[in-house]
């Protein structure tokens, strides 16, 4: 029996042994500053042996604000009345990708709502819209459309996307069920074994603060192992006007630090984000300084493209672009990847 004490597992998780469910639990439950000091410390020295200081830049373009779903955390909610509703024109999808691609972004990430104008049967729309951003940008390509079929994924991946991101938020199922009210669980997991299959690269993710513990966010990280995702994330709830869970609290973002250093510990070799899209610029130096090597959500100033937690937070700024975060990832003696290191990665 391996006692639980910070030092011995954090050694035996830079040697790279397995650490037990009840360790991650401890890890991720960790209150004293010092010892978070600790994983962050060791998170960062894993992230420093596996990528040394580069750090890659995710464009976003949330191209439609419509959708089918309900859930109970989303301000895209069709319920919700006060969302500003939108659907991009293919030249203006094209113009942000084109001004994310100039900017330094090594990925166009494609996000919407299920809106059911793309999803409908016999609609090749996605399809369509994904073959004219890779065809015209010479980046990658991720798309998050939420659940889609099997055929779809393969199509997806045919018309050239190299992504496909869909995020579980929980594995407690009866967690999931109050939250994406509606939709099967299962679903949506096999949409991403499904993905892998069709030879996508897969995310997957975590949302905190919506009623889970510790022990939910422990059992979720031995389930992601399961489907040996590329890329793994965790973001904390941002309440949304509008929405059922608008008067909830807004989860401490340490939980979501504790995560991300331990996913970093867990997962040593893949994709991490630190997401613009829950604190803003301010969040992000502790996003990074607890091992995250991504950074989520740039988005094009005056493009009237939203965010999805934070609709407007630090857009028209110009604090959610690579030149906006540079001074700050330099700081963090960290440096924005070459796109050929991007490449080099995704291509592994
Ligand atoms: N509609 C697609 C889907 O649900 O998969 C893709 C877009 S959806 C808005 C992307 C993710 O945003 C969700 O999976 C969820 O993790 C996150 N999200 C939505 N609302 C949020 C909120 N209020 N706070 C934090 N994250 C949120
Ligand atoms: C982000 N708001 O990167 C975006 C979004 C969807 N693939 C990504 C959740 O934080
Ligand atoms: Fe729609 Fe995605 Fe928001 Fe759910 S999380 S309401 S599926 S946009």
């Amino acid at each position: 029996m391996v006692s639980l004490n910070i030092n011995n597992i954090l050694k035996r998780a830079l040697d790279e042994e397995s650490l037990s469910k009840e360790e991650v639990q401890y890890l991720i439950g960790i209150d004293k500053e010092d010892d978070r000091k600790k994983l962050f410390d060791a998170a960062k020295e894993m992230r420093t042996r596996y990528f040394s200081d580069k750090v890659f830049m995710y464009g976003f373009v949330y191209f439609s604000t419509y959708c089918r779903n309900d859930c109970t955390f989303c301000y895209y909610r069709k319920s919700n009345s006060y969302c500003r509703r939108y659907r991009k024109s293919d030249e203006e999808i094209m113009q942000a990708a084109y001004d994310l691609e100039q900017s330094g972004a090594h990925l166009i990430d494609l996000t919407m709502g299920e809106d059911p104008e793309y999803l409908m049967d016999g609609s090749d729309k996605l399809i369509q819209l994904v073959k004219a951003v890779s065809d015209s940008v010479k980046l990658p390509v991720m798309v998050s459309p939420g659940v889609v079929n099997r055929d779809t994924l393969k199509k997806l991946r045919n018309s050239g996307a190299t992504w496909y991101a869909c995020y579980q938020e929980t594995h407690n199922r009866l967690l999931y069920k109050a939250l994406r009210i509606n939709q099967n669980y299962d679903d949506r997991w096999i949409s991403k074994v499904h993905a892998k299959e069709a030879g996508l690269l897969v995310e997957e993710g975590l949302l905190l603060g919506v009623g889970d513990g510790v022990k939910d966010a422990a059992d979720s990280l031995f389930k992601m192992k399961s489907i040996d995702a590329d890329q793994i994330r965790v973001m904390t709830f941002v309440p949304q006007h509008g929405t059922p869970m608008y008067k909830a609290l807004k989860g401490s973002d340490k939980l979501e630090l504790n995560m991300i250093a331990v996913m970093r510990i867990m997962f040593p070799d893949r994709l991490i984000p630190a997401s613009l899209d829950v604190e803003g610029i301010v969040g992000l130096r502790e996003r990074l300084e607890a091992g995250a090597n991504v950074v989520t959500s740039l988005i094009p100033p005056k493009s009237g493209l939203m965010g999805v937690s934070q609709s407007i937070l630090d857009i028209d700024e110009g604090n959610r672009t690579v030149k906006g975060i540079e001074p700050l990832l330099i700081d963090c003696g960290l440096a924005p990847a070459a796109l050929s290191e991007y490449r080099e990665f995704i291509n592994k």
